[in-house]
């Protein structure tokens, strides 16, 4: 698939629909009143960031991307259909700038992010939303809103662990090539390489991403060469190596031309941690390489990684280098990450008193001896509720347990009851229950008395 990383698009949202002007006309109803639904909203135009695409070859053959409009409101207070958003898929690592170019409106920096670049109209009302007791039949509706508009430059970033930089022929397509499962085009002659290039190398325990990046020569930031707009794509880069052709001449030169126009560019590409690797060494002498090598860490100021694309010298050496800045930046992130995640909120009281530091932290266990010697008392006066009088409480039954243990009163007859002895289904031991309304009940008369009664009130 072709390469491409910077797309001009022509976005629109959708409008959204008209409110309908209705009146309600059914047999038997008069006056029926408005009827009018309201417009249905119109579709936003919403990027999001997937993780299976590493182009914006879509946006040359798709320019225009348009949100569909809400449908007007219809008769019986039916709202309009709402219009369906436009999604604008774009790879990890799009940055979405204004039509200037300059204007950075949202990096798409993680899978998954979505974000909403127009937003759709609203419906207008139908006339059933005017209806009032002073317009009881209103003759109007209110227009959808209208929809947006706007030009959006995409800019790719590709989201590498690595880059690799330097002249070219300086053999970074075979480096890549021999490290990972990529097969860029390799030729000795210049600009074989002519858009980005990535590949996945596996070093020890670690994976990660490295890009080819197409030569630089001297002037690139004015445009010499293919210019400096790949570079990029190595602002995202952990670590930067840097490849210099072994079999060139002036090799320190040759160094000093790339910073200057990493320099050029700026983005903090200059300050990044690179890593300097003289390559071919197969292909030299000896005697000039040690020169060679003397002479680049002169002039970078640093050890300097002595490789071979074609016969594989060195190039472990220079990888685990590379993992090492790549992890260290993985560590940081994951760091970052973690701090900057919100503080849950305090949920026990030991929490809440951790956070609000006024709050007099008390001991968890003297705490506990002290609300052991409370409860008794507070469970007491819980017991007697206010609004109890006091003769009914005098009325209570107190069960005084005679034998331990406590047995628990399962079942209690009103006869049981009338008798002030209770028979638990445990029978032992027995319980004496007083009881202020039983002293005071007459004992129940027996048949031929209550007989002998009736004949005497006649
Ligand atoms: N002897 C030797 N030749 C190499 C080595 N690495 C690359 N070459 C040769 O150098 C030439 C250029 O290699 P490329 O990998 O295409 O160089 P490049 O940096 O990608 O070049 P551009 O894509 O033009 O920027 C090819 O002919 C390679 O065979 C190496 O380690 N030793
Ligand atoms: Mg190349």
């Amino acid at each position: 698939m072709k390469f491409l990383d910077v797309a001009k698009v022509y976005a629109a949202s959708g409008a959204g629909g008209n409110g309908c002007i209705a009146f309600r006309r059914e047999k038997f109803i008069e006056y029926g009143g408005p009827y009018g639904g309201d417009g249905g909203r119109g579709g936003d135009v919403i990027a999001e960031a997937v993780e299976n695409l590493n182009t914006l070859i879509d946006y040359r053959f798709q320019q225009h991307v348009k949100a569909k409009s809400g449908e007007g409101g219809k008769g019986k207070v039916m709202t309009g259909a709402g219009g369906a958003d436009a999604i604008m898929k774009v790879p990890v690592g799009t940055e979405i700038y204004e039509e200037d170019g300059e204007s950075l409106i949202v990096d798409m920096a993680t899978p998954g992010m979505r974000y909403r670049l127009l937003k759709g109209g609203n419906g207008g009302f139908g006339n059933y939303h005017f209806k009032s007791a002073t317009n009881q039949a209103p003759e109007f509706a209110l227009p959808g809103q209208p929809a947006e508009e706007k030009i959006f430059i995409l800019k790719l970033k590709l989201i590498a662990d690595a880059g690799l930089i330097g002249m070219p022929n300086a053999g970074k397509s075979t480096f890549l090539s021999r490290v990972s499962a990529a097969r860029p085009k390799i030729a000795d002659y210049p600009f074989t390489t002519l858009e980005p290039q990535l590949g996945v190398v596996k070093i020890d325990e670690t994976d990660f991403v490295l890009a080819d990046l197409p030569g630089l020569i001297e002037g690139a930031h004015e445009g010499v060469g293919l210019g400096d707009r790949f570079l990029g794509h190595a602002e995202r880069c952990a670590s930067i190596l840097h490849l210099i052709d072994g079999t060139s001449d002036n090799i320190a030169k040759t160094y000093k031309t790339i910073r200057a126009e990493l320099e050029a560019y700026g983005h903090g590409l200059d300050e990044k941690p690179e890593i300097v690797a003289l390559n071919k060494v197969d292909a030299i002498a000896q005697a000039q390489l040690v020169k060679k090598r003397a002479a680049l860490e002169k002039a970078c100021g640093h050890k300097v990684h002595v490789i071979s694309g074609v016969s594989g010298e060195g190039i472990n050496t220079v990888l685990r280098a590379m993992a090492h800045q790549i992890n260290q930046r993985r560590l940081l992130r994951a760091e970052q990450a973690e701090y900057g995640r919100a503080a849950p909120l305090p949920r026990t009281r030991a929490d809440r008193q951790a956070v609000n530091f006024k709050a007099p932290v008390v001991p968890k266990a003297k705490l506990t001896a002290e609300m052991e010697a409370a409860r008794p008392v507070a469970r007491k006066a819980a017991a007697v509720p206010k609004a109890v009088s006091k003769p009914a409480v005098a009325a209570r039954k107190v069960a005084v347990p005679t034998a331990k243990p406590k047995p628990r009163i399962k079942h209690t007859s009103r006869r049981a009851k009338g008798n002030a002895k209770v028979k638990t289904k445990t029978a032992k031991p027995k319980i004496k229950i007083k009881t202020g309304k039983a002293k005071a009940r007459p004992k129940p008369l027996s048949k031929t008395a209550q007989r002998a009664k009736k004949k005497q009130r006649r």
